[in-house]
């Protein structure tokens, strides 16, 4: 075995080498990004071993290699941008040239060899489905509820439901989060989770697992060879994708089963008709792949992408209210002085509510759901600024660095709605260009819109209703939440007060805060 393992190294060791200098002679002549120490088969990794997550470690290298530089992660030249020029370039203006992905072991795993839309590379195939997906989420030509609807009935049965949580310390992720999945659920399977049902609390365990390994630049995805021998990240990630096969192919079957052209009522739907378009137009001329894997990673992409952010959000939030309740109250008496209690807030109240707005920006901007995004890959020999990229060479947005760029944020760390707001006190979409918490370009969030409803409509209807605080003898959990692929907080408990209507505003009950249920 020992001799098998050194073999191996040996092997992989040259052909890392001869990877390196290859990259390195391709560079020869031109301008180049400063380059972490590397060597021979382990790269950079010496230089990145760290207690600090990724993010806040390229953050730190910034100071002695610039804003944009590289490094080999095993053999793999990587490069790292933390200004937004950079990014911009790379998402937007060469967005093409950038739009591919890295092969990992953990993405292909999990997208079946980079099928689906967000680990899959760029191809007629992927921008098919994302079109699909597109038309899907924001057309609502078959009689079905508006969006906006489906998203206010959800939210106002979290606020029914919180109003017998009232009082005592609880976690309300764990309740929350199941409506804000339902909101994903219905589009992409038409359908919803009760309190306790198994198949939910099997997916929120699932998607943890996948969350925990998935696309963390981990060994395994650094030394691919790793995956033969024994992981523990690896086998949570495989039983954690068997979870998910086992709820998405049942899920899949009954829609092929009672599939009906005439009545596409979601996604599933939507992809499957696609598919029997395709069968049925005999073109000669190959057309983008529909096999019944492809449609499979695309819904469990826009699953798994709807159920791990919105909620993650919401959570980010609740925790920068409890620290600052100053903010809480001027929010309430924005909602107060323009909708009231008597009705639902709605989309149409957005412009009238431009603190919260402002709160829900800085949330995204202090706290990036994704604060690497999912790493690009050059299609083609191009160029970032004046420095050559050569194909082939990964390229990771450091969101965070930008995010908290103090030439751009006066004091990034502080979470600040105002700067989000004009001198009339009007909500600023992007008072910065340092500020891309979806991504931009061709790769663009495809759920950029959908979250945006779902935050500002959750929100509203929930601060309408209740106060929440810190728990007596309960500390502020800390704001540093756990890296991964999404970043997400620490577990958190606080305590909800029903909010008195005030006198002569209608006659929906509210319970009094004062008595603990
Ligand atoms: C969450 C867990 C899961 O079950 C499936 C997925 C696949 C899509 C991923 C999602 C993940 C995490 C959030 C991602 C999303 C695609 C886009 C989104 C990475 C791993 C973001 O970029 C924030």
């Amino acid at each position: 075995m020992d001799l098998i393992v050194t073999a191996l190294i040996f092997m992989f060791g040259f052909v890392i080498f001869s990877f390196t200098s290859r990259v390195q002679k391709k560079l020869k002549g031109d301008k180049h990004p400063k380059c972490l120490p590397s060597f021979p088969l382990i790269g950079s990794l010496l230089s990145l071993k760290s207690d600090l997550p990724p993010h806040l470690l390229f953050k730190n290298l910034q100071k002695t290699y610039g804003d944009l530089f590289s490094l080999m992660m095993g053999p793999r030249y990587v490069v790292v941008i933390n200004h937004y020029q950079h990014a911009k370039e790379v998402l937007v203006k060469k967005g093409k040239y950038f739009a591919g992905r890295p092969s990992l072991v953990t993405t292909n795993l999990l997208s079946r060899d980079g099928k689906g839309i967000a680990f899959a590379n760029f191809s007629p195939t992927w921008r098919f489905h994302r079109k699909l997906v597109h038309t899907s989420l924001y057309t609502s030509d078959n009689g079905l509820e508006t969006l906006e609807e489906r998203i206010c009935k959800e939210a106002t049965l979290i606020c029914t439901m919180c109003e017998q949580l009232v009082g005592s310390p609880l976690n309300i992720m764990t309740e929350v989060t199941r409506f804000i999945a339902n909101v994903i659920s219905l589009l992409c399977f038409n359908s919803t989770y009760e309190k306790d049902d198994p198949e939910f609390l099997k997916m929120l365990e699932y998607s943890q697992g996948i969350v925990d390994t998935v696309g963390r630049d981990s060994l395994i995805d650094i030394f691919p060879w790793r995956q033969y021998f024994p992981s523990e990240d690896l086998q949570i990630l495989k039983r954690s994708i068997a979870v998910r096969d086992s709820i998405l192919v049942k899920k899949f079957e009954e829609h092929k089963a009672n599939f009906n052209s005439d009545s596409i009522k979601d996604l599933t739907d939507a992809l499957l008709k696609a598919q029997e378009n395709a069968k049925n137009n005999n073109s000669l001329v190959p057309g983008p792949q529909l096999t019944d894997d492809h449609l499979m990673m695309t819904v469990a992409d826009i699953f798994g992408a709807g159920v791990e952010t919105t909620g993650i959000v919401f959570a980010w939030t609740f925790l920068y209210l409890l620290q600052h309740p100053e903010i809480q109250t001027k929010i309430h008496e924005e909602i107060d002085n323009n909708i009231g209690f008597e009705r639902t807030p709605k989309m149409s109240d957005r412009s009238n509510l431009p603190f919260l707005s402002a709160t829900i920006s800085e949330t995204l901007r202090i706290q990036p759901v994704s604060p690497l995004l999912i790493p690009h890959l050059a299609l083609v020999d191009t160029c970032i600024g004046d420095y050559t990229i050569p194909k082939g060479t990964q390229v990771i947005i450091n969101l965070w660095a930008i995010h908290h760029d103090e030439k751009e944020w006066k004091d990034p760390g502080t979470f600040d709605p105002t700067r989000f707001l004009d001198a009339e006190g009007k909500h600023i979409q992007s008072p910065s260009p340092s500020f891309l918490p979806f991504g931009a370009g061709p790769r663009v969030c495809v759920g950029e819109a959908l979250t945006k409803m779902q935050l500002f409509l959750f929100i509203a209807a929930f601060l309408q209703r209740f106060t929440i605080e810190i728990p007596p003898g309960h500390q502020l959990t800390d704001l540093r939440g756990k890296f991964g692929i999404v970043q997400q907080p620490g577990k958190f408990k606080l305590q909800l007060k029903s909010r008195r209507p005030q006198k002569g505003c209608g006659s929906q009950q509210v319970v009094d805060s004062s008595t603990p249920h």
